[in-house]
Order: C-alpha cells, then structure tokens, then sequence
C-alpha cells in the first residue's frame, strides 16, 4: 500500500473558491460562498482547507475571482501561517494582461489560466476541489486510490436523492468503479441500477498531472469557457481515458463515528445551511467539530472569552444548546439552539432562539429574534421583532425563504 507522506507530497491542491453561490443570496451579495461563515467561528472554505491539512497536503493554491478581497484576507490571516518550507496556502485570482481582462470563464478555464504553475510544481498529481461544501475526508485515501487504478481522472461521488440529482453531474460505474457515463445536471438523472438514488460528483477530482495539461490544453481549443464537469469529463470518456470514481462512502478518517459517515453538505441554498448549522446544536449532532483527531482549524483570533453577565437588575445571560464565539457578551439575555459568532452582544430582556448571528451582531433590549440569519455588523434596535411575522419582516425589507427563515443583511 501506499504511505500518506509520499503520494501528498507528491500532489499539489487548486481549490475552486470563485463561485458567486446565487441561491445563497442576500448572504453572498458581500461575500463569495466558500468566505461565509458556518458554525459561529468558521468560514465554509476551512472544510476543505482542513481536510487537505489533515490529509498532509500542503501546496495549496486557492483560486478566487467573485469578491476576492474578504477570501484574500481570510487566506493570509488564517492559512497562511499554517505553511513550512516549501508549503504554502496563497490565493490567486485572474491576471489583466495585455490582450484584456482574462476573468475565469468557467472552472476548468480557471486551472488553464494556471497552468504554468503546475508545469513547474514537479508532481505527479493534481487533487482539484471545490471550496463550498461542508464534510470531512481523508484525501490521502482518495490519492492512493487514484494511483492503484493508475487513473487519468478520479472523481469523488456520493449518492444522492432522485430531486437532488439535476443539480449535480450524475455518473454511472461498472463493477470496477470505473465511471461509464457522465452527465453534467441532467434533466433525467439516470438512477443507480436497482435503487431510486443516484451516484453524483463531488465536484472534487485527482488528476496525473501529465493527462491533466493535456486535456486542458486539448479542451481550451474547443471551448472558451472550459468547464470540467460540461467538457473535460465527457471529453475524457469519449477518448477512452481512464476515469474512475472514488466512493466517499468508503473514506474513514480518525475518531469518525458512524452517524457521521457519508455527511457531506452542500449548503447551497439558505435553508440548507440554516439545516446544517442548527445540526450542530443538536445534542448529538451529524456533524462532530470535537474531534481533535481530525480538526476543522479556522481563524483563532485574539478575542477574550465568551461571557454571560448577570444585569443591573438581576436579569440572567443564559445561553441554552448554543454555540457562543469569543469575544461575546451575553449580558441578561437568552440565547436558545443558536449559534452566535464573534463579539455578538446580547443584551437585557431579548430572546434568540433557532437563529444565526453572524460575527458584531448587536441584540437590543427586549428584541426577539427567532428562525433567523443576522448578518455580521448590524445592530438590533430595542424592542424588534423578527421571525415572528412574515409579512412585517418583508415589509422592512428582509428575506424570508420559503421556510420561513427570516434573512436580516444591511440594506
Ligand atoms: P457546480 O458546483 O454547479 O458543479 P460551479 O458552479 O462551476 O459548479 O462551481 C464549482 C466550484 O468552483 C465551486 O467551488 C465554485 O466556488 C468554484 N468556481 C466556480 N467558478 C469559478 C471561477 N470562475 N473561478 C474559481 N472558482 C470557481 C460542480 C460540478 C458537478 C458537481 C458539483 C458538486 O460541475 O459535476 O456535481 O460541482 O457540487
Ligand atoms: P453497497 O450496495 O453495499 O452500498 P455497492 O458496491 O453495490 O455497495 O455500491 C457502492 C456504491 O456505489 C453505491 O452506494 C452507489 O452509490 C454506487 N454504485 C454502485 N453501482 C453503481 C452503478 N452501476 N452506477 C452508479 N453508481 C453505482
């Protein structure tokens, strides 16, 4: 078998964190989808960001272009520190060169554009991820994998519901797990042979590096806009590469426990990621952040401890089945199965339950807050209501999804 050290030290990483992630809108008007935060204290990109720590890899490349500035600074702050000699974690976004402004034009496109950078990285392969999704995965696993069935491409893949389907690229496999067909967000996904699911891409890949320049440079003539999962995987299949999917189910990392296999979330939509992050005030949540064997790093920050304070009229800070961050102050509130980032305050006689506040939220006295997201920076007033009727919280000009979760962004 393999040994970990030698196949990640043999592979560079390019993440995918340029996508704008519409359906999360408003949350992602100021911020690309992998820089929003999830579970209080961190940024939706620290998954993969950690999972390729955790897996022993470490030339990073984080390939940005939707509102860079905000995933630039989280990058240098949080990441950058975490490189030793001849690692690194830097972003990259497009260049203007003199032929005009060269923006991503799809995500095969964006590792084009690159190219010379893995020209000369002197590896044997490439793991290409997506930055938007929230799972935990030994990809040192996946490495070994790829090499054993001396692949061109292996492509990550889970199964998925029937509806879930068409939104992602849906594979069919033989025996070998060797993928057959492939359709990029099919109409009619085909299901699993005896089952009503289907077996979708994780939109993560591990290329040999040598088939990699040939199929970009190969698809660039064809396709200005070059996509991976439209071009570069039909295209491969059709000239016979050897293209196989690595079954996530299959991947163990330390300390897993059982409910937790399999988890992978796409958090693409609000109440998919209002789902997700209420997860983990769950008593026994899906999703363990307490298992120090394979933990998710984030920005530590230099913030003084989360506290509950007594008020000048004996009123109680409480906090119940929540996450609280550093820097908080509840001050004789209630804070109820929420999670509340960093320097939140909640103050005297409000109540927050089944919510999210992002990081420098303020709650004013007597305020109500329930089933909603509070975007960071914004302040409460004394007495507000949210969560409690619908039409109200659309007249003042916030987001209500179909679920009915309230969505407070700056106007
Ligand atoms: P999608 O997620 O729909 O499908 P896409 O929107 O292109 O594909 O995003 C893929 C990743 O690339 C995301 O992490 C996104 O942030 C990033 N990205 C998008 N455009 C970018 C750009 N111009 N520059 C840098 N990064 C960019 C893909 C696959 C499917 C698969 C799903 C799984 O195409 O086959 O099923 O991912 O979610
Ligand atoms: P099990 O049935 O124990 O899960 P299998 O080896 O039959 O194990 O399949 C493992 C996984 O591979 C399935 O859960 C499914 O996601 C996927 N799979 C199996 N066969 C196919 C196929 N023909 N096309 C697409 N996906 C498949």
């Amino acid at each position: 078998m393999y040994v970990m050290g030698n196949v990640t030290r043999n592979t560079i990483a390019m993440v995918l964190a340029g996508g704008k992630g519409e359906r999360l809108s408003p949350i992602t008007l100021n911020m690309p989808k992998p820089c929003v935060s999830f579970g209080g204290k961190y940024k939706i990109i620290d998954f993969v960001l950690s999972n390729l720590f955790n897996s022993g890899l470490k030339k990073v490349y984080i390939l940005t272009q939707y509102r860079a500035y905000p995933l630039n600074k989280h990058i240098k702050e949080s990441w950058s520190k975490w490189a030793g000699l001849g690692e690194f974690y830097e972003t990259i976004s497009p260049e203007t060169s003199s032929d005009g402004e060269e923006w991503f034009k799809g995500t095969a496109d964006a590792i084009f554009q690159f190219l010379r950078f893995i020209e000369c990285s002197d590896v044997d392969y490439v793991a290409i991820f997506g930055g938007d999704h929230i799972y935990k995965m030994d990809i040192s696993q996946m490495i070994s994998y790829h090499i054993v069935n001396q692949a061109d491409i292996t492509l990550a893949a889970l199964e998925v519901s029937a509806e879930e389907a068409r939104r992602f690229g849906i594979l069919a496999v033989n025996k070998d797990f060797q993928v057959t067909h492939f359709a990029e967000k099919p109409q009619e996904p085909a299901a699993i042979p005896g089952r009503d699911t289907c077996f979708a891409s994780m939109g993560n890949y591990i290329f040999s590096t040598k088939k990699l320049i040939e199929v970009l440079k190969e698809g660039k003539r064809k396709h200005a806009d070059l996509d991976f999962g439209k071009h570069v995987i039909p295209m491969m299949l059709e000239k016979g590469d050897r293209v196989f999917a690595y079954n996530f189910a299959d991947n163990v990392i330390p300390g897993m426990r059982q409910e937790e296999k399999g988890y992978w979330k796409d958090v693409g939509t609000i109440d998919s990621y209002y789902e997700a992050n209420m997860d983990l005030v769950n008593v026994e949540p899906q999703l363990n952040l307490y298992n120090y064997k394979w933990p998710i790093l984030a920005n530590q920050g230099n913030l003084p401890p989360a506290k509950t304070v007594f008020d000048e009229d004996g009123r109680r800070g409480q906090n119940l089945n929540s996450y609280i961050c550093g820097g908080c102050i509840i001050s004789g509130g209630t804070v109820r199965r929420s999670i509340v980032g960093s320097r939140c305050r909640v103050n005297s006689y409000s109540l927050v339950e089944d919510s999210i506040l992002f990081n420098n939220v303020e709650i004013g006295r007597h305020a109500q807050i329930r089933r909603a997201i509070i975007d960071e920076n914004i302040k409460i007033p004394d007495g507000a209501e949210i969560g409690y009727n619908q039409e109200q919280d659309l007249l003042k000009g916030y987001t209500v999804t179909e679920s009915g979760i309230t969505v407070v962004t700056k106007l």
